[in-house]
């Protein structure tokens, strides 16, 4: 089933996945990776997906509150959490008739996720605990100085950049991935990982919002050098820990994430047990429902894959 979420598209695999066993779901979601990352790749790369399209594989949950466990994948590996994902799962679930509005979980290997879904294809993520692990970290980037920006957890690792001199159109697309591409190589040759170790993986830079309703502007680079057409997620959880952790954000006062498209998600946090918890509000649309063929003799059975 396709969905888009903000722009963003999202394909959830709801059967014919493999079988990942019964363990927890980071334990399934490193089985996925390291045995079936050609399953990964023929469901979202060309010539059946595209870069930009994040798959949800559907799976049980361990945890009997929650209405499907789910491993999110892109064109280039796993992730742990994908805030329009679960937005777009969501909304599938509902087409489907697995659930109807209200509120559920969703078990990722990132920890349970609240949704609360209307009717009108809107859901509210409560997203797992985010916080920020490191400000004003300086960066040398080649071709463009010293780059400073924050370290923050959001469900993916983020590095935040609010000071960069780089104009935040879609029509500025490919410098904006060429500039971001290189703040997180430039991350890694540093060894500027988050807590634990943790790879960055997604790259945010930050910008006036177009509309003046919106508090801001986004453009995000995910790990396989696509960029996210929603605001994204787990990238305005990151924003919203840092917002809080400076002062600049209350428990419940909303903040609008603009992308760089123009679409929008509502972002609030509340604070439980001292740990912040990011809710997201935004709109989802079925798109299609298929039938993925995978004919042993398609030299390109598997898709294209892309290294990252
Ligand atoms: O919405 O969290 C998100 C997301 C991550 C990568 C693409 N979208």
């Amino acid at each position: 089933m396709d969905s888009h979420t903000a722009g963003e598209p999202t394909r959830v695999v709801v059967a014919g996945g493999p079988d990942l066993g019964r363990g927890s779901l980071a334990e399934r979601r490193a089985h996925f990776r390291d045995g079936f990352d050609a399953f990964r790749s023929a469901v979202v790369n060309e010539p059946r997906g595209s870069d930009v399209l994040v798959g949800a594989l559907l799976v049980e949950p361990t945890d009997a509150r929650c209405a499907a466990g789910v491993i999110f994948f892109n064109n280039v590996g796993v992730l742990h959490m994908c805030g329009h994902g679960a937005i777009g799962v969501a909304v599938t679930l509902a087409h489907l008739g697995r659930i109807k509005p209200g509120k559920h979980f969703l078990e990722t290997s990132a920890g349970v996720v609240g949704v609360e879904l209307d009717n009108t294809n809107k859901a509210i993520i409560d997203n797992v605990s985010s916080f920020r692990h490191a400000a004003n970290v300086c960066v040398p980037v080649e071709g463009h100085g010293v780059v400073t920006g924050d370290v923050a957890w959001g469900g993916n690792w983020f590095f935040l950049v609010n000071d960069h001199g780089q104009s935040l159109e879609l029509g500025n697309v490919d410098k904006l991935t060429e500039f971001t591409w290189r703040i997180r190589q430039a991350l890694e040759e540093h060894r500027i990982r988050g807590k634990d170790g943790g790879q960055i993986d997604h790259i945010e830079l930050f910008g006036p919002p177009r509309e003046s309703k919106n508090d801001s502007r986004n453009f995000v680079l995910c790990p396989g050098k696509a960029y996210d057409r929603s605001p994204c997620g787990t990238g305005t959880s990151a924003k919203l820990a840092c917002l809080y952790a400076d002062g600049k954000l209350r428990e419940g006062q909303v903040w609008r994430q603009e992308s760089i498209v123009g679409s929008v998600f509502e972002g609030t946090v509340r604070i439980n047990d001292g740990q912040i918890i990011p809710r997201i509000r935004g709109r989802a649309y079925v798109t299609a429902e298929a039938t993925l063929l995978f004919d042993p003799e398609d030299p390109f059975r598997d898709g294209i894959r892309v290294l990252a």
